[in-house]
């Protein structure tokens, strides 16, 4: 199971291993991702995996760009850097939808990046007409003044930092990025999603912020994600507001009990979702291929 994790994650375990007092989070870590995998009728797959080539940069197609987005937040007191995508044939004259693309918790604004490539796969289905042209934040989700993903990156005040990005994005990066980009400023045309803790996030910010998003991705979710009785005590305002709530995860992800909490309330209470499990792990094939069937189903 362990050459399943992803390196960040592992890197962190290691990192952790051998410490008395402030390991505890590393050991729970640890027992997180060796539980016993239940699987039921409905952990199945929705989605073959992503098509050869899907993350390939191609030649006579039109390319997207990523920069560097600063922002001062109240939350950490500090400047943060989030990472942009800027679809291809970006321009002011026009307008565009945002999708908020979280990472997990060995990771940082250039996560997405290491573990796949979101711009080119963006860039490969637009060319295709498969996907809608969009913009892609890849923000820093552990907001702290020190954000880096060094040290005790399972200590409860690291793990704090990604429970106060909540407020980071809602009341700085989010008002910062419709200042600055040609974006559609209506929570039609916004979308949250993310990987293991940032699955997590985007359950628990998705959905206590409806009227903020209306499409959610959240894969390999984390033990960050909250009971979905407390995240939906009320089933049909979710219903109304969401145009997509798409889940995803491994079938050999000692992490999947947390997906099926969220699956299983959702299927009780007739709300209508996407519930991907493929044969991964906790890994980046995984989160690739997720983000590509995902991205397709966005804003349209
Ligand atoms: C845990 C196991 C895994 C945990 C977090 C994770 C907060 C996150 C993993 C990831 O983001 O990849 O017990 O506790």
């Amino acid at each position: 199971m362990i050459k399943n994790l992803s390196l960040t994650v592992l890197a962190g375990l290691c990192v952790n291993s051998g410490l008395s007092g402030q390991d505890d989070g590393a050991e729970q870590a640890r027992q997180n991702f060796a539980r016993e995998i239940v699987l039921g009728a409905d952990d199945v797959r929705m989605f073959p995996e992503a098509p050869v080539g899907f993350k390939a940069p191609r030649e006579g197609i039109a390319h997207g760009r990523i920069e560097a987005f600063r922002y001062d937040s109240g939350v950490t007191g500090t400047e943060r850097v989030a990472n942009v995508y800027l679809p291809p044939n970006y321009t002011e004259a026009s307008s565009y939808p945002v999708l908020y693309l979280l990472h997990g918790i060995g990771g940082d604004e250039t996560e997405w990046m290491r573990f796949t490539q979101p711009n080119t796969i963006l860039d490969n289905l637009i060319a295709d007409g498969k996907a809608e042209p969009m913009i892609v934040v890849l923000p820093n989700g552990r907001a702290l003044p020190n954000d880096r993903a060094e040290g005790e990156i399972f200590s409860p005040e690291k793990i704090e930092g990604f429970a106060k990005f909540e407020k980071d994005l809602i009341d700085y990066l989010i008002p910062a990025i419709d200042a600055k980009y040609a974006t559609k400023t209506d929570r039609e045309h916004r979308a949250l999603a993310g990987l293991s803790m940032g699955g997590g996030q985007t359950l628990n910010f998705c959905l206590t912020h409806l009227d903020t998003f209306a499409w959610l991705g959240a894969f390999s979710s984390a033990p960050n994600t909250k009971p979905a009785e407390e995240l939906m005590p009320d089933p049909e305002a979710v219903k109304k507001a969401l145009k997509l709530f798409y889940l995803s995860c491994g079938n050999k992800d000692g992490l999947i009990n947390f997906s099926q909490g969220i699956q299983r309330y959702l299927k009780k209470h007739d709300i209508e979702h996407i519930w991907n499990v493929d044969d991964h792990g906790h890994d980046a094939e995984t989160w690739g291929s997720n983000l590509y069937h995902f991205s397709q189903r966005l804003f349209r």
